[in-house]
């Protein structure tokens, strides 16, 4: 039976665009299991009220209920346990923990003030409302002034990525030479600004590009994904 998953939608219902969804996606098609997603929005909380909290991923397995990309992975790693490791075992998951914390609390709060504008216009009109005030709330200003000066934000967040691209330059993914999980988690955030934002945040040849661009290659859910191609 296939698995379901609810992923965050924009006004467009093909146009996906939630880096923890993301993650899981790939995670998914990693493990080369049937999904079929469902496009949520972000005033949907009834529909994954059964899952017992109000964010999505929420996946669906033979009427289990899983929140939480962490956990969702986790999950697929030990009930799908044949072909490649998402984790890499106890030590890779130990280390994958670092990966995840880096890009919630690095990556992503450095990608918003770069790509902001551009997934409000790509909501929803039902989440504009919702959207629009839970965020300016939570930073404090308008998305418009998170979003003033990107075009010189953006050389402080590809300073950023340096550990990133030195590892890049050593080797193919974070999981080596194939990817894992921990390259899904880091490449979420990414595809968070390709399904949103024309705005270019890497140069053509930055080791990251060219990993995103290998990334593309092999997950065709991804590289078809409505988005910009920049
Ligand atoms: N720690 C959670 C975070 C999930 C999360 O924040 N999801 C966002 C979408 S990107 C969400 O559902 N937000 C609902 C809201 O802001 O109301 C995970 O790893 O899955």
């Amino acid at each position: 039976m296939a698995l379901t998953l609810y992923d965050l939608a924009g006004a467009d219902a093909d146009r996906r665009f939630s880096p923890y969804c993301w993650r899981i996606r790939l995670a998914i098609a990693h493990k080369e299991l049937p999904v079929e997603t469902i496009p949520w929005r972000f005033t949907d909380k009834e529909v994954i009220a059964f899952s017992g909290q109000d964010r999505v991923p929420v996946l669906v397995d033979a009427g289990k209920a899983l929140a939480g990309s962490w956990t969702i992975a986790n999950y697929l790693e030990q009930n799908y346990p044949n072909g490649r490791s998402l984790l890499g075992g106890p030590v890779g998951a130990a280390l994958t923990r670092f990966v995840e914390s880096w890009s919630d609390t690095i990556l992503l709060p450095s990608l918003l003030p770069l790509i902001l504008v551009d997934v409000f216009e790509h909501l929803h009109e039902k989440d504009r409302v919702y959207f629009r005030s839970s965020r300016e709330r939570r930073l404090g200003m308008t998305l418009e002034a998170a979003c003033a000066d990107r075009d010189k934000k953006v050389f402080g967040f590809r300073q950023s990525l340096e550990p990133l691209r030195a590892t890049l330059k050593m080797q193919s993914f974070l999981g080596g030479t194939t990817p894992n999980y921990a390259d899904y988690i880091v490449f979420g955030g990414f595809m968070w600004s390709r399904s949103t934002s024309p705005f270019e945040l890497l140069e053509k040849d930055d080791p990251v590009a060219l990993w995103r661009d290998r990334l593309l290659d092999r997950f065709e859910v991804a590289r078809m994904a409505p988005g910009y191609d920049t």
